[in-house]
This record gives structure tokens, C-alpha cells and sequence, in this order.
């Protein structure tokens, strides 16, 4: 009542937003220019965003890529630590997209929690298999998540949950900082800067890592459609951004200010020296196997 859930879901949004303590993290940037949440450790009450959500009924699908070697060597520690840490008391589906749903673990899931797996080709490029989750996200948004999710996530598969990732990780536009950029000068960001390329951009406001974003299925659809005609552009123009997807991903951010940013916390990796910041950790970066992974 006191939180106005009753009157529905902007009442709701707003009201929580107003229970961030922006001061609890003095050393880190807690807010951005545009006035959305850069959301740490110690600035939230987690009981208080659980209920709400649970309130409301909240659910969320989360997206998974698993093609070729990524399903064997990720997939389960992805699953199984996901089931230990991520929204929790919440309605969440995994959409899990493979070459091989035959081989996709089966993995016993809490209450309220279900797996959809969906069979996709495998393209030959590394490249075009990160690329081309755009299209099948905006196309399963589309066809299936529109009708019975709030919240869309979508996750590199590379990573494993070690704590809390909460239901105050919702907002309508959910972006993420880059845990090797979020300290570093402007300057420093690898934005494309191939004119030739849509995913140009001269400066901009932070470098997002493309491993987690999210937001109400609708925004969702709007990065991941918006992506994708881009990457499509670029084809053909026969150029390729820099990083990919994630260079069209921060391009996008920069013209579509995200509504909430998440802190590295929600992405650490444990090879950066320097964690001060970092008073917990959610996910972290699994180990990266080049050498055998990217031999396509
Ligand atoms: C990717 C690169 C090289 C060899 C294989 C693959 C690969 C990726 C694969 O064989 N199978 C597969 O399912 N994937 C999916 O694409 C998987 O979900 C994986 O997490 C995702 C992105 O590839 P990843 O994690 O190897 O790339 P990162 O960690 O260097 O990611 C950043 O940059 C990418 C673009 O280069 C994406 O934007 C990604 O979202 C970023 O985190
Ligand atoms: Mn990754």
C-alpha cells in the first residue's frame, strides 16, 4: 500500500526508485546526468524489491545462447547458478537457443521457473553467431515472450551467477558497465570509429558491456530490431563494427538513453586487479578458452 502497488506499475517504478539511497556508495558514480540509477551494493533493500515485484506479479524471460562448443563447456554452470542467484522469488523462464537441444542439461528448477529450449542454426562465423542473437531475440520477443513476460534479460552464457541478482536489476532499459571501462577517461572507450560503419560514434556516455541487457519486452525489441537493421547495413556495406554486436548495442544506449545501469558488480571479472569498488559479486566472467572455443 505504502509503495502504491495497488495503483499499478509507474506508481510502483517511481516509489521504488525513491527508496535508492544515492549516497550509501560515496566513492562510485551512483547516477547518471539523465537521472537514472547506476544501482551498487548497500543503495537498495532487496526484501523491499522482492515484494513489490512479487506484487505485482512480475516475470521475466531470460535469453541464453548455447551454439557449438559454448552449450558443452557453459551452459550448465550458467544454469545451475542461475537457479541459485537470479530473481529468485520471481516468475522466470529460460529461453535457451541451441544447435544441439538434445544436449541442453537437464537441470532441476525452482517453483515458478520453467525452460524453453529453441532449436537455431549455427552460423560459421563466431562473429555472426554473437551478431545474429539480435534477430532471434527480437523474433521470440515477437512470437512468444510479448505475451507472457513483463522483463526480457539477455545473457552471454559465459558467465556464472555467484550472488544476488535481484529483481532491483528491473527497469524498462537496462544497460550494463563494462567492468574494464567503468573507471577509464571517455577517451579510452572502444566505440567504432569507422564512419563507414552504423555503429559510428565519436564520443558517448559509457562503455556498456553486452553481456546483460534488458528491459520491458517492448524496449527490448525496439535495441534488438534497431541492432539488427543496423548489423544488416553494415553487411551490406561490408564493413563490421569493431565489437560486434556490442558496438551497435552502445551506439544504441547513446541514442536511447537506458532507464537503469547496472554496476560492474553485476558483471565482475575476477582478472582486474583493483576491486575495491566491487562489495559484491553477482556474476563474474567464466574463463574465456580461445585457443579450442574460436576455431570457426
Ligand atoms: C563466440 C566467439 C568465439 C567463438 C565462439 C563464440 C560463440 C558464442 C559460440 O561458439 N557459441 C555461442 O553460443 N556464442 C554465444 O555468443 C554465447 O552466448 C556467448 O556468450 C555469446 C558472445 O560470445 P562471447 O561470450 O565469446 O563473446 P565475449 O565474451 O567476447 O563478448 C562480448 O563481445 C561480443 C561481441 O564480440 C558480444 O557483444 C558479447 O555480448 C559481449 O559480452
Ligand atoms: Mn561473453
Amino acid at each position: 500500500e505504502i509503495l502504491g502497488v495497488t495503483t499499478g506499475k509507474p506508481t510502483m517504478k517511481t516509489l521504488l526508485n525513491d527508496t535508492l539511497n544515492f549516497e550509501a556508495r560515496p566513492q562510485v558514480q551512483t547516477s547518471t546526468y539523465w537521472k537514472a540509477p547506476i544501482v551498487w551494493e548497500g543503495m537498495f533493500d532487496p526484501e523491499l524489491y522482492d515484494q513489490s515485484h512479487v506484487q505485482l506479479q512480475s516475470s521475466v524471460a531470460l535469453t541464453v545462447f548455447a551454439v557449438g562448443r559454448y552449450l558443452d563447456v557453459y551452459l550448465h554452470k550458467f544454469l545451475i547458478s542461475a537457479e541459485q542467484h537470479f530473481m529468485l522469488p520471481l516468475q522466470v523462464t529460460y529461453f535457451v537457443f541451441t544447435d544441439q537441444p538434445e544436449n541442453v542439461p537437464n537441470i532441476e528448477l525452482g517453483p515458478k521457473r520453467k525452460m524453453k529450449v529453441i532449436k537455431v542454426e549455427k552460423h560459421s562465423r563466431w562473429q555472426d553467431i554473437s551478431m545474429m542473437r539480435m534477430r532471434t531475440i527480437s523474433d521470440y520477443i515477437d512470437s512468444d515472450i510479448r505475451h507472457h513476460f513483463n522483463y526480457v534479460f539477455c545473457f552471454d552464457v559465459d558467465q556464472e551467477f555467484k550472488g544476488r541478482f535481484g529483481s532491483e536489476a528491473l527497469g524498462d532499459s537496462v544497460a550494463l558497465l563494462h567492468a574494464h571501462f567503468y573507471k577509464l577517461p571517455k577517451e579510452r572507450f572502444t566505440f567504432d570509429k569507422n564512419p563507414k560503419s552504423k555503429a559510428f560514434m565519436e564520443t558517448g556516455d559509457y562503455y556498456y558491456h553486452a553481456a546483460i541487457f534488458g528491459g520491458s519486452w517492448k524496449n527490448v525489441k525496439k535495441l534488438a530490431d534497431t541492432c539488427y537493421l543496423s548489423i544488416m547495413d553494415d553487411k551490406m556495406n561490408d564493413v563490421e563494427a569493431l565489437w560486434h554486436d556490442e558496438s551497435h548495442l552502445n551506439k544504441y544506449f547513446w541514442l536511447n538513453k537506458p532507464s537503469k545501469l547496472l554496476s560492474p558488480e553485476y558483471c565482475w571479472d575476477y582478472s582486474i586487479g583493483d576491486n575495491r569498488d566491487i562489495k559484491v559479486t553477482r556474476l563474474v566472467w567464466a574463463p574465456k578458452h580461445y585457443d579450442t572455443l574460436r576455431d570457426t
